[in-house]
């Protein structure tokens, strides 16, 4: 198989606010992450995924954009991104750029225009419909973030659609003059020459009927915004032709409520995006309806299946987005081990697990020295617009607030958004002035220069996890070779194979603290890695020591 660059690449994401402050404003900016880039090229990674940096009110934390062609005064000029670019490219490093297009801010001039009158040209570049006769808003649709999907006007007495928070005005699609402004700013930035675009929540573009009655899901009479409806892929399509086809750039698509037998219309040869980030194996403890009260007990059988289902779905065609962290989940050390258990060394397990899966390995900043949830002591210590909601809802659903706290802290998104750890100075030398959210309790403890000066550090490990991708006899293999999962039962065990003609290579890990052990038909071979050492394996016999991990050639 030949495979195209960004199959071969391993893609680091920054959170630009929480990574590194050069200009001592307590906010992490571009010319920080410039500082950083020896950093990276030395961790080995190929591509940055730029959480948004442009112009922005910052109500989701850049998410909520007012101008798609500025960048936001706290993080830097277009002119440091020209040369965050450049100095990427230097390194081989290439950047991809956050492209949020379901909805803009309500401070974008576009909304400011729409809101004005009913007549105005901009008017249908936003979703606007009259209320029920009662006065009531169109639908019973909750927002992701809580509370109706519509927002009452008075200046013109209509409602606006958001599926995210109210100042996230979602954008009408269903216009064609908006869809082009949109085309030509995506061709404005490919042209800039980026890497390529993560897709932010781009199934929420096509919107469910306006005036329908939904059955509600919860004590607030409103029922859950549901992404994906039918009718997406015409709008997908046209992104695609008119803009990501003619360049060597690729597309990587947050797309939430894509079952896994509709994988294949979203990437592959006639996708609509090259590849897919899913959420299957991370909500295994959120509850129904999106809700992270009370956290939900998970079984390392759910995750194996929701990961296993998703490399099924792209065996002959299409490519995962292959993760455990990013800036909306906690960290997946926190989230996967148990409290007693949380260690570099199950980290190191968790690394290899899914490293190795067929596509794309994403690391979020941090994860890679092993940063831990944040020691949050109460709601107020809280910035994320979600976690807060989470919090009300709970206590509306008749928690207690301990109860509530204890659950939304454990969950909340702002554990990946505390300030990077680089060293063990003030604020972690994220910056010198006080960082916009705390920093987490351990990191005179876990930080880069001293996971850099240690060679058996997690930094060392991924280290390694990347070389073995790019650089060793192993390459082909870990990247194109068929997946296949092994023990799958198994109740203390992930096993997957990958399989390249006549080269196998087989992934094992304990994900408990007791020993497993596991008998092959024919004799395993040569042990490659893992966070221990070649005792485990012994001709037909494994037996992996409690969070153990190999990658052990198995001859065919
Ligand atoms: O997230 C989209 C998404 O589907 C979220 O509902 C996700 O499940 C949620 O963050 C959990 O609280 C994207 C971005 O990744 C997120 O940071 C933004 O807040 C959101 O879109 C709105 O732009």
């Amino acid at each position: 198989m030949t495979t195209k660059w960004w199959q071969n690449s391993v893609v680091y994401q920054i959170y630009p606010r929480s990574f590194n402050d050069s200009n001592q404003d307590g906010v992490g900016d571009i010319p920080g992450i410039i500082q950083k880039l020896d950093y990276l090229s030395d961790l080995g990674i190929d591509v940055i995924w730029l959480s948004p940096v442009y112009a922005s009110p910052m109500k989701d934390n850049g998410y909520d954009i007012s101008d798609y062609e500025n960048i936001a005064e706290v993080f830097g000029t277009m002119e440091d991104m020209d040369q965050l670019i450049a100095e990427g490219k230097k390194r081989g490093i290439s950047i991809i750029m956050d492209l949020v297009i379901n909805h803009s801010s309500d401070q974008h001039p576009w909304f400011q225009e729409s809101r004005r009158s009913k007549d105005n040209p901009k008017r249908d570049f936003y979703i606007w419909q009259d209320p029920r006769e009662d006065g009531g808003p169109p639908n019973n649709l909750r927002a992701v973030f809580g509370g109706s999907c519509w927002e009452y006007d008075e200046r013109t007495g209509q409602y606006y659609f958001h599926s995210f928070a109210k100042e996230q005005p979602d954008l009408n699609w269903e216009n064609p003059e908006l869809r082009e402004h949109l085309y030509k700013m995506v061709r404005w930035w490919l042209d800039k020459g980026i890497g390529g675009f993560r897709i932010d929540a781009i199934t929420f573009i096509k919107k469910q009927p306006f005036y329908d009655d939904f059955t509600p899901d919860g004590p607030d009479g409103l029922q859950e915004v549901a992404p994906n409806q039918p009718g997406v892929g015409e709008f997908l399509q046209e992104l695609k032709r008119e803009t990501f086809d003619h360049y060597d750039i690729f597309t990587v698509a947050e797309a939430p409520g894509v079952e896994p037998e509709e994988i294949p219309d979203f990437v592959g040869e006639d996708g609509h995006f090259d590849m897919l980030i899913r959420f299957d194996h991370v909500d295994i403890d959120i509850g129904p309806h999106g809700r992270w009260f009370p956290t939900k007990d998970w079984k390392l059988q759910d995750f194996k299946q929701a990961i296993t289902n998703a490399q099924k779905a792209t065996e002959s065609d299409g490519w995962m987005a292959n993760y455990l962290e990013n800036h909306d989940q906690p960290r997946a050390i926190s989230r996967f081990i148990p409290q007693e258990d949380q260690s570099e060394f199950t980290g190191k397990m968790l690394a290899t697990t899914y490293f190795f899966l067929k596509g794309t390995p994403y690391i979020y900043q941090g994860q890679e020295i092993g940063m831990l949830n944040t020691d949050f002591q109460s709601i107020d210590e809280l910035d994320d617009i979600s976690s807060i909601d989470q919090y009300e809802a709970a206590l509306r659903h008749g928690h207690t607030k301990e109860d509530a706290f204890r659950w939304i802290s454990h969950r909340s998104r702002d554990n990946a958004r505390t300030p990077m750890h680089w060293n063990a100075t003030y604020a972690s030398g994220f910056s010198e002035a006080a960082p916009w959210l705390k920093v987490s309790r351990d990191y005179e403890e876990i930080n880069v220069a001293e996971a850099e000066s240690r060679p058996d550090s997690l930094f060392q490990y991924y280290k390694y996890l990347i070389y073995l991708r790019h650089n060793s006899s192993y390459s082909s293999v870990l990247i194109s070779g068929d997946y296949e999962e092994q023990f799958a039962n198994h109740k203390q065990v992930f096993v997957y194979t990958r399989t390249l003609e006549n080269e196998r290579v087989i992934i094992l890990a304990n994900f408990t603290n007791e020993e497993a052990e596991l008998t092959f038909d024919t004799h395993l071979g040569t042990w490659i890695f893992g966070n221990l050492d070649s005792t485990c394996v012994n001709g037909k016999e494994v037996k992996l020591r409690p969070y153990e991990t190999a990658v052990v050639e198995w001859p065919k």
